[in-house]
């Protein structure tokens, strides 16, 4: 008899055999139209405001401490950002620029949102996005226009705390069930939040794990 307690087991293990090889950069597209041809591969996209952690959750991820750019300037990736596994990994990461960085010029922004807007909606290779949220600040409202556009488009998708390090045991439980308890009004949200931490390594396995799930649910 299989438990899911020995699904669990052999996802984690799945999840770190597709990180545990060589990640490499692959484009940088500033626009819709200079976005690389879909591969036949999934794609999963990490979106959430500026500074929150997206970039140094792709280098946890991969165990690279130097894949993805990451930054103490806020709103410096301004272009979505590929990065592709070995080649057996049927599996792109996107990195996405991030929004609501107030300090930037108007046009700019609009830009950005524009493509991050039209990303999210329009790209058949992307199955899954993790909108990562600060685990010390919560949901804000800007985080709302993306679950918005998410509920529009027919991708699947999960929040992630990112800098769980950085708040006690009993602040990020009630980080957890705050957040989730706003997800109610989002069905095709995933009802369970993921805590991380790109410091500690917290969540990573599991992270990793729900990634190699999905792959498995599309046959890949
Ligand atoms: N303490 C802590 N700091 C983090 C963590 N993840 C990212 N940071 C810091 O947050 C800042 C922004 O991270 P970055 O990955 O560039 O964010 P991005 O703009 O969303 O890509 C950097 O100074 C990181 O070192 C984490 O898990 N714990
Ligand atoms: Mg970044």
């Amino acid at each position: 008899m299989t438990t899911s307690h020995d699904t669990d087991e052999r996802l984690i293990e799945k999840g770190r055999k597709l990180f545990a090889q060589a990640w490499r950069f692959t484009h940088a597209s500033p626009s819709i139209a200079s976005l690389p041809p879909m591969s036949g591969q999934i794609e999963i996209a990490f979106a959430g405001r500026s500074n929150v952690g997206k970039s140094s959750l792709i280098n946890a991820l991969t165990g690279q401490n130097a894949l993805a750019r990451t930054s103490h300037t806020p709103g410096r990736t301004q272009e979505l950002i590929f990065f592709e596994g070995p080649d057996y990994a049927p599996l792109r990461l996107v990195d996405m620029p991030g929004y609501g960085y107030a300090a930037a010029a108007k046009t700019k922004v609009a830009s950005w949102t524009k493509l991050i807007h039209q990303f999210l909606l329009g790209r058949a290779s992307l199955a899954r996005v993790y909108v990562l949220i600060d685990a010390r600040h919560g949901l804000k409202e800007v985080d709302q226009e993306i679950f918005k556009t998410l509920d529009r488009s027919a991708v699947s998708y999960q929040l992630v705390l990112t800098k769980a390090d950085q708040v006690k045991p009993p602040e990020l439980a009630a980080r957890i069930a705050e957040t989730e308890a706003a997800l109610a009004k989002h069905p095709a949200a995933f009802p369970q939040v993921l805590a991380t931490s790109s410091r500690s390594g917290t969540g990573m396995p599991e992270l990793r794990a729900a990634m190699a799930r999905l792959l498995e649910e599309r046959g890949a």
